[in-house]
């Protein structure tokens, strides 16, 4: 069965499960298949956050990223509602830093290194304090959590095997940074052959120019990478996909 609302095209199995949901979307709608969709949250830990972990050694402002939080609340409890599949990633190392390569930890001049002792624990380390997850997006049971050793999230992981088990073949992303772990893993995933939507209000940056060129950068050409839509519109789709 289909049916038309004002913007957009619903088609509902004979059992009633919503199977296509249209997003609008840039650079053209992006047709949700919920149960074969996951929502990809990159990073959004304390070490990039607040004050005193990875982000700010670095040099950056991490105020800047603060606005992202509630904005990636809404879509999570909204995608969590309906059913959806959750991951979440973590940047990370192990305590013994041997899957952080000396060109990762020696580069650039940050006032403390990956594996350095911070005011929330060890930098960039598994298990610390400032690895966490900022608690407004803390995973519940159920949900996949992934913590990777690189800027994407496939590079060292078992995040395509996961997904593949599970018959996704779309992703939703939000997280920070844009620029950096963000379109990585969206570029990583779309070689994998996955569809990629970013939430643009669901991302951020340190550098706010970076990020406005990044939803420029994936939505060109066609959507060489894949889409852009604001958390309102997948909000909206996810509660269309309810089951209630
Ligand atoms: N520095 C920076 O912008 N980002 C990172 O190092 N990691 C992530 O983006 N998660």
């Amino acid at each position: 069965m289909q049916y038309q609302t004002a913007n957009e095209t619903i088609n509902i199995n004979d059992d009633m499960s919503m199977v296509m949901v249209r997003i609008a979307a840039q650079p053209f709608a992006f047709a949700l298949e919920f149960r074969k969709a996951a929502l990809v949250i990159i990073d959004m830990q304390r070490d990039f956050v607040e004050p005193g972990g990875f982000g700010e050694t670095l040099g950056n402002d991490v105020s800047l990223l603060q606005c992202v939080v509630p904005v990636a609340r809404d879509v999570l409890l909204a995608w969590r509602g309906a059913g959806g599949l959750v991951v979440h990633t973590r940047e990370s190392h192990l305590p013994d830093l041997s899957d952080c390569p000396p060109a990762k930890r020696l580069r650039g001049n940050p006032t403390l290194r990956i594996g350095d002792s911070g005011p929330m624990g060890r930098i960039l380390v598994r298990g610390e304090a400032g690895n966490q997850i900022v608690p407004e997006l803390a995973p519940v049971a159920g949900e996949i959590v992934i913590d990777k050793p690189g800027k994407g999230a496939f590079h060292g992981t078992e995040l395509h095997r996961l997904l593949a088990e599970r018959g996704i073949t779309q992703l939703v992303f939000m997280g920070v940074t844009t620029e950096v772990c963000v379109q990585t893993s969206m570029r990583e995933a779309n070689d994998r052959g996955y569809d990629c939507l970013l939430v643009e209000d669901g991302t951020g940056s340190y550098f706010p120019e970076f990020k406005a060129a990044t939803l420029a950068m994936i939505t060109a050409q066609g959507g060489i990478v894949g889409w852009t839509a604001m958390a309102g519109a997948v909000i909206d789709a996810a509660d269309r996909c309810r089951v209630d």
